[in-house]
């Protein structure tokens, strides 16, 4: 591993006789390291090596031992009051609020990505209503600009000595830490899953990715006839209600293109249940009922075959029991779950791999400088977008306080919001909390069907997401919810 920077060293020690300068302007190159190299107990390893192998070359090994010594610049070392792990949703806004009051440089932002993604977009680009370019932002005019963007990845959450180090070998020491790295999508778990998305023009597709989003869409226009198959992983999922957003926006598309008659249209969910909340369930089993589509609950996909089209599920209340379904198009939901590199600190997450906060303070329950916010939190909501809207200021303030060494006293009722996309011109707005009952923001009834909630989907909620969200001014609708309740008074 450490040839190269040897090999390197010789060569600048033969190129120059000025070995001071030269040695420590090699050894701080930081492509000459194995990037897989994260500790920093390689170093003095490294400078004994060194001095042995050109102890007899003749020069100077004092000046070769104080030159590595000091290389300690080796990786980076960093240092902020908050650092925020993740530039997503949560963590961009959190990022934006918390950087306004502490001021410039004070946070820390880091991610590896070069583009922010609207997510929530992905389901229209599915059904052709929205294109893939619409939905993303470069991070660098996303992220605020007292923040200071790492471009990095988190590999190593070392809470005891408040660090984190990163892919690179850097080590970035922080006093607050805010998790908001989101979930890690597992294609590979589901053997063939891959593969099959691989093919070009293929019958495998999957809204939860960039890389495979446009194919949905593909598949939309190519079937002719056949199973079209849906499903749900059994696994936490971001936004939970749209592999059947998809499902909806499919079945109309056929019947648009004329197709219908010609293609079943199956929902495979690993839930018992069609919606985890009573309220917009009992208004969604009609819709799957008067549409002809089949729900299967409690089916997992297991295998894609891609040489045969076909996919295999099993029963998970009776696990030996698999079926074999072939497909003409298969949108297939990937398994989930936080990052491997916070999974792997055990101190930091609960049973279910989740980071363990108190679900109404979102800290930690052990390290009350760590903090979460979104899908990797282990509180018990829904994973969405506007989960983290409104956790956002219950974050904000009760970082703040726990920053100023005050108790906290802001409190997430742990609402969720779910726009139910039923077709190209329909929304039921789901709105609910942690207990699972509906927490709705506008004086009419929203478990129905309803033009003006998709047109808030498709075009207000963009808007609303680059513009207010991510710039930390958009805390969730409680504050509208409470305005319009005057006008409830006829809502049951
Ligand atoms: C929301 O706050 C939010 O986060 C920005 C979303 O994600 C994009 C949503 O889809 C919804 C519906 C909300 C809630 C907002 C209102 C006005 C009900």
């Amino acid at each position: 591993m450490f040839c190269n920077v040897i090999i390197k060293l010789q060569k600048s020690f033969a190129l120059t006789f000025s070995p001071a300068l030269k040695i420590s302007q090699t050894v701080t190159r930081r492509p000459l390291l194995n990037p897989t190299m994260t500790s920093y107990s390689c170093l003095p390893k490294m400078a004994l090596r060194q001095s042995k192998l050109l102890a007899g070359s003749g020069f100077n090994q004092s000046i070769l031992q104080r030159n590595i010594s000091s290389s300690q610049t080796l990786f980076d070392k960093h240092e902020c009051k908050v650092l925020v792990v993740g530039g997503g949703a949560g963590g961009c806004a959190m990022a934006a609020k918390l950087s306004s009051r502490l001021g410039r440089n004070k946070v820390i932002v880091l991610d590896p990505a070069d583009k922010h993604y609207y997510q929530p977009m992905f389901t229209l680009i599915g059904g052709g209503m929205k294109r893939l370019e619409h939905s993303y932002k470069t991070m660098e005019e996303v992220l605020p600009k007292k923040a200071k963007w790492l471009r990095d990845s988190a590999v190593e959450f070392n809470p005891d000595s408040n660090t984190v180090k990163t892919s690179s070998g850097d080590s970035i020491k922080y006093d607050m830490l805010l998790i908001a790295t989101g979930l890690q999508l597992n294609y590979n778990k589901i053997p063939g899953l891959e593969a099959a998305l691989a093919i070009p023009n293929g019958k495998v597709c999957s809204i939860y990715s960039p890389k495979y989003v446009d194919r949905v869409y593909d598949c939309l226009r190519n079937i002719e006839g056949g199973n079209a198959i849906f499903t749900f992983p059994s696994s936490p999922v971001k936004c939970p209600g749209a592999p059947q957003k998809i499902l909806y926006i499919a079945e109309h598309y056929f019947r648009k293109m004329s197709k219908r008659n010609q293609i079943n249209v199956t929902y495979n969910t690993a839930l018992p249940v069609l919606f985890g909340v009573k309220h917009y369930a009992d208004a969604l089993w009609p819709i799957v009922k008067k549409r002809n589509i089949t729900v299967n609950t409690r089916r997992n996909l297991i295998e894609v075959k891609p040489e045969q089209d076909i996919a295999i599920f099993e029963n998970l209340d009776k696990p030996s029991e698999h079926f074999e379904e072939k497909y003409s198009m298969l949108h297939a939901v990937p398994p989930m779950s936080a990052p491997d590199a916070l999974t792997r600190c055990k101190q930091l997450v609960n049973e279910a791999g989740f980071v363990d906060v108190d679900k109404s303070t979102m800290q930690h329950t052990k390290y009350k400088n760590i903090f979460a916010i979104g899908d990797s939190a282990g509180s018990p909501n829904s994973k969405t977008a506007a989960s983290a809207a409104a956790q956002s200021p219950v974050v904000y303030r009760n970082m703040i306080a726990a920053l100023n060494g005050k108790p906290l006293s802001d409190v997430y009722d742990g609402y969720a919001s779910c726009p139910l996309v039923t077709g190209y011109n329909s929304v039921i707005l789901a709105e609910f909390d942690y207990d699972l009952k509906p927490l709705e923001t506008f004086p009419i009834a929203q478990n129905k069907e309803r033009y003006s909630m998709f047109i808030m989907k498709k075009d207000f909620m963009p808007l609303l997401y680059w513009k207010l969200m991510l710039t930390g001014y958009w805390n969730g609708p409680a504050l509208m919810r409470n305005m319009l309740s005057v006008f409830k008074f006829n809502k049951q």
